[in-house]
This record gives C-alpha cells, sequence and structure tokens, in this order.
C-alpha cells in the first residue's frame, strides 16, 4: 500500500477500518433502504433559499420529473453527500459506475442504474448511495436551470453539507493539452468574477468565488509522482459561446482578427486565467449563494495559444476526459472513507463485515474501497 497525498493526521489502521466497514454497511443499508427518518436532518443546511419553498406543495422540478408529492425525497435523496455533475448524459453515467466501484458500491451484474430523471427528458441523473451524478448540458442557461432544481431537492431532502463538484472539458491557456484545471474563481469575458443575470430587465451580478479549500482537497488527489498529468489551481473563463466568445477564429462568424484575438488570450494568460468553458460562472454563483461547498475541476482538451479546432483523436479524448472523474472520486472516497470527523457509530453488517479490513485501505491512498453488493 503506498499512502501518497496528505490527508489530516491519521488514526490507528484498525480503526480505520472497523470506520470504514461501518461506513460501507450504512451506505449499503441506505442504497437498499433509503435514509431512515432517525438519519433524516432536521433541516436542510443550505441558505438563502426562496422562503416561498416550504409553502410549494408539491414542488415540481419540471426538467427533472420529480415532484414532492410522488418521491419522499428525504427518504430517496436525504443520504445525499456529492452532487456531480458534467455536460453530457453519457459521461454522467459512466462517471456514476465509476464511482459506484470506486467507493465499493455494487449493484447486481443484471440490474441497471436508472435514470431517475428520465421523465423530465432534459438532463439525466444517477444516484449511487451518497453520489448523485447529473447531466447539465451546454452553457450557464442549461447548468443553472438544473442548479435551481438540484438545490431545490437538497432542501426538501434535508441534506446536510452537501458538495456540488462540475467535471468536464476545457480549453487551456499556455497548459498542456490533458493538464486538469481546478478553478479558483469563475470569471466572464471581462475578468470579471461575477454571474450577470437579467431580473425585471435589471442587471444583477452574484459573486462567482468557489470554495478554497475543497480546490486545495481535490488537488490532494492528485498524486504527481503516478499520475501522468499536471493538476493546477487557477481562474476560469466562462464564456456564453464556444467561438466569438472564446475569441475563436473558426465560427460561422468573426469580426475581429488573429491578432485581436493573440492579444485577448495573451491578457488573460496574464491575469492567471488557465482555461475556458461554459458553465462555471452559473456554477460557482448559485452554489454559493446557496451555501455549498462547490468545486469545478476540468480537463483541458487544448492549448488555445496553439489553435482553435480540436484535431486530438477521441480516444486520447476519452482518456483525459476521465481524469477529472478519477481526481473526484478519489475525493469522494477519502471524504466518505477517511473523514475523522465522521461520528458514525453504525455497527457493521454481515455481509459488509470485514470487508474493509480485506483491503487494508486507507482513504488517502489510491486503493480501491471495500466492496458490497447493494441490490
Ligand atoms: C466545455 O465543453 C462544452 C463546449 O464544447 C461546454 O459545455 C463546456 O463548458
Ligand atoms: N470547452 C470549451 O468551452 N472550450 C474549449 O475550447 C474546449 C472545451
Amino acid at each position: 500500500m503506498t499512502a501518497h497525498a496528505v490527508w489530516p493526521t491519521r488514526p490507528h489502521p484498525i480503526a480505520i477500518v472497523n470506520a470504514q466497514s461501518r461506513t460501507l454497511a450504512k451506505l449499503v443499508r441506505q442504497m437498499k433502504e433509503g435514509c431512515k427518518k432517525d438519519e433524516e436532518a432536521k433541516e436542510s443546511t443550505l441558505c438563502g433559499l426562496n422562503p416561498c419553498l416550504k409553502c410549494l406543495q408539491p414542488d415540481i422540478l419540471y426538467h427533472l420529473g420529480l415532484s414532492t408529492d410522488t418521491t419522499d425525497f428525504p427518504k430517496v435523496f436525504g443520504d445525499v453527500r456529492f452532487v456531480c455533475m458534467g455536460g453530457t448524459p453519457g459521461r454522467m453515467e459512466n462517471f456514476a459506475y465509476y464511482v459506484m466501484q470506486e467507493i465499493g458500491l455494487k449493484i447486481n451484474a443484471a440490474t441497471k442504474l436508472r435514470n431517475i430523471s428520465e421523465a423530465g427528458q432534459r438532463f439525466s441523473l444517477f444516484k449511487v448511495g451518497p453520489v448523485l451524478c447529473a447531466s447539465h448540458g451546454m452553457g450557464c442557461p442549461s447548468i443553472s436551470i438544473l442548479l435551481h432544481e438540484l438545490i431545490k431537492m437538497m432542501y426538501h431532502a434535508k441534506c446536510k453539507d452537501p458538495v456540488f463538484i462540475r467535471i468536464g472539458t476545457s480549453g487551456g491557456i499556455g497548459v498542456e493539452p490533458g493538464t486538469v484545471i481546478i478553478t479558483s474563481e469563475a470569471i466572464d469575458g471581462r475578468l470579471n468574477p461575477a454571474h450577470e443575470i437579467l431580473v425585471h430587465g435589471v442587471s444583477v451580478q452574484h459573486a462567482s468565488q468557489l470554495d478554497e479549500s475543497l480546490a486545495d482537497e481535490i488537488k490532494m488527489c492528485h498524486d504527481p509522482c503516478k499520475d501522468t498529468y499536471e493538476a493546477v489551481i487557477g481562474r476560469t473563463l466562462c464564456a456564453h459561446d464556444f467561438y466569438e466568445g472564446q475569441s475563436r477564429l473558426d465560427g460561422a462568424f468573426c469580426e475581429y482578427t488573429p491578432e485581436m484575438k493573440k492579444t485577448y488570450l495573451e491578457q488573460l494568460q496574464s491575469q492567471e486565467v488557465k482555461n475556458i468553458e461554459m458553465e462555471s460562472l452559473a456554477f460557482a454563483a448559485l452554489t454559493s449563494r446557496a451555501n455549498i461547498r462547490g468545486a469545478v475541476v476540468c480537463v483541458a482538451i487544448l492549448n488555445r495559444l496553439n489553435g482553435d479546432q480540436i484535431k486530438t483523436p477521441h480516444e486520447v479524448l476519452s482518456k483525459w476526459e476521465k481524469r477529472p472523474q478519477e481526481l473526484v472520486a478519489r475525493y469522494i472516497r477519502k471524504s466518505l472513507y477517511y473523514n475523522e470527523n465522521d461520528d458514525d457509530s453504525e455497527q457493521p453488517e454481515d455481509e459488509t463485515e470485514g470487508a474493509a479490513a480485506g483491503t487494508g485501505a486507507g482513504a488517502g491512498d489510491t486503493q480501491k474501497a471495500p466492496a458490497a453488493e447493494a441490490e
């Protein structure tokens, strides 16, 4: 076993293993039976939400195809601790299976994870124990709708301190393609750290800072000795378009010169901007308004200082797209199985007892978590 990223001081290995067994047993039971009444928090920890939410009976989460009158939110979603989102349904379904394996949960080989928001026909949503995986589409308007409804879901389910993470792709600024960038703050095209929306025709700006400590914790999951790519923390420019909004020269329209593009991208580089994508502003603004810790973890699929078109073969892109997923799965595993503050007094169940002991895994390691079947 090789420990690499340093998490806070380690308790005794037997205590770790026992705590892991208890955590796993609880995850498995919650996966089978849902969150028990006595495990539900009294209230969610989210802040600043619409005071009218409590009066909405039912509250219909239209784009997720869910309603509070037909789904028992505290029972079904009360155990959610991590909400991961990425652009496409396929990527998030793959991530759901991947994270399931990484946190040691299994489903019967003959069953499939269900897309919980299939009825909404807009986003995909999968639940793997305490992890929700959602697709968000492209751009701030799309992710903003998803976030409003997921935040309301957390509220109705009375979730405690859920962590939201966007995993995705981006165009790098002066970084090697394949590098993972963890966003320190999201900025708009004027380098302003705020998400602007029009409310009643009036501009309203919401700050787009992200959780610094969460970014550091995810960065610590990168192993510079073993991982064959770099992970950096930096500013992310969020554009409302892939072409002119990102100063590309290959869009259907282009009313600026290559020199103007060069000057703009070099200005971004001088301001510590490491990448450009299209959702971080809304993501950062909405999560921080709700008092949710949020992180944006994107791989750069090209270096925009060297061009606009994405010429990298699909097999390579697929490998690169897994990098943010790997770091985030490691982060989740560490948080679940190596959290000293977890006062989890549950006893291990037969089916999982000893499973953690078999691995000897500490969550500070890149090792697999214990495994147990939930269905
Ligand atoms: C990254 O990639 C998409 C555009 O190709 C967009 O959703 C983003 O942020
Ligand atoms: N996604 C973006 O928004 N821009 C890029 O250049 C690549 C991916």
